[in-house]
């Protein structure tokens, strides 16, 4: 059977969301063609709590493949939730649709819609061409909690299947900054193939003999190094064993950097534009550019003014973000470059919760082994505030 593996769609991203949804369509409609199966690892949204227009747009892409023909069907559903389609998509919550335990996220609400199949927690058989998969899914857990879950939950492959894990993590072998991530030694053993979303590169590893797919975002988030390649998805054959990486056309990402100090007698803003020039090919295409400058610039000089004008100058031929947080001689700028710096490396989100998580030990509350993070989640929910209470106090007195 082929197996088209989707992530990170972000719809409602606000930078690029029409990107987003145009990118997510192209996608899934050629995934659709191409395979007997979709599956999804998470962040199909931006938000755990997308506007009804985000929700529309998400109902619009998925009911158009739900009314194709699919040669394989689901046939059996295990664990947490159930199944309301037997069309071959399957997704889990990621991080950015991640609610407290009890709230509907996101794609609780798709698959309650009976245009996916939400295997949170759960196992979802698909048959079809003699065949039949075993998809095992996990999402909508933090990090600091996934390998407790992960002992907790001991996902296991189905007897008889082509067995998969898909996950929606951080893995410490990707993403080295926190000793505290999973390694990939430690993930569920016995499966034939292992799929990973929230990581927005793509990247192809082996677990315990197996391969470990990520297909990376459809849509440009971070604008930081390694997002320069195309985006696009993975189409796996479970007869061969064999993949292949279709791309969309998503927008051109480019990152420039720029040391001032090499500016020579020539005006700073200038030598930025000439670099942001040689980069604009053609004026259909109107890509990302995102320029990192570093070295010292004149105090003199009224760099300030220019250079916020940059963007507006290229506008309609060019997206031109900047980043400054390497420049010396910007007194006005310094105060805030170790900010910059920080948000360039983690969501605001993430950065919420690093000042939450130091707040408490500061103040040596103790939690009671309920993680800091979904206690947060707790604390930020739309439920009503007197129901949020109640479900923090059951929490943490029992
Ligand atoms: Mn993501």
């Amino acid at each position: 059977m082929k197996i088209a593996i989707l992530s990170d769609f972000h719809l409602g991203y606000e930078r690029f969301r029409e990107d987003a949804y145009r990118q997510a369509e192209e996608a899934l409609n050629r995934a659709a063609e191409m395979s007997d199966m979709i599956i999804i690892p998470g962040d199909i949204f931006d938000s755990r709590v997308p506007k009804p227009d985000v929700i529309a747009e998400a109902i619009n892409l998925f009911r158009n493949l739900s009314n194709r023909k699919w040669n394989s069907q689901i046939t059996n559903f295990v664990g947490e939730g159930n199944f309301y389609t037997r069309v071959p998509i399957i997704a889990i919550p990621g991080t950015h649709e991640r609610r407290a335990q009890e709230a509907a996220d996101p794609v609780d609400i798709l698959g309650l819609a009976g245009l996916v199949v939400d295997i949170s927690n759960a196992t979802a058989i698909v048959e079809g061409n003699g065949e039949k998969i075993a998809v095992r899914g996990l999402g909508g857990i933090a990090d600091d909690r996934f390998r407790e879950i992960v002992t907790r939950e001991d996902p296991r492959p189905t007897d008889g299947a082509f067995n998969i894990f898909m996950f929606h993590e951080s893995l410490y072998e990707l993403l080295p900054f926190n000793q505290e991530f999973m390694r990939i030694v430690e993930l569920p053993k016995g499966f034939d193939l292992y799929v990973n979303g929230h990581i927005h590169n793509r990247v192809e590893a082996n677990v315990h003999g197996k391969m470990l797919l990520i297909p990376g975002s459809t849509v440009l988030t971070q604008l930081k190094a390694g997002e320069q390649e195309q985006k696009g998805f993975f189409i796996f054959d479970t007869k061969t064993s064999k993949y292949e990486f279709v791309k969309i056309s998503s927008r051109r990402f480019v990152l420039i950097k720029i040391d001032l100090n090499k500016a020579g007698s020539t005006n700073s803003v200038d030598f930025i534009q000439d670099r942001i020039d040689a980069e604009i090919k053609s004026t259909k295409d109107v890509p990302v550019i995102r320029v990192v400058l570093d070295g010292k610039i004149s105090k003199t000089y009224n760099f300030d003014i220019e250079i916020n004008d940059i963007p507006r100058r290229y506008r309609g031929r060019a997206i031109v973000e900047l980043s400054r947080a390497g420049i010396s001689g910007e007194s006005v700028r310094e105060a805030m470059a170790s900010d910059t710096i920080v948000f360039e490396r983690m969501s605001v989100r993430d950065y919420g919760i690093g000042i939450f998580l130091e707040k408490i030990k500061a103040a040596g509350v103790n939690t009671w082994g309920i993680s800091p993070v979904e206690l947060l989640d707790m604390l930020g929910s739309d439920a009503p505030k007197d129901k949020v209470v109640r479900m923090v106090l059951d929490e943490l007195v029992g």
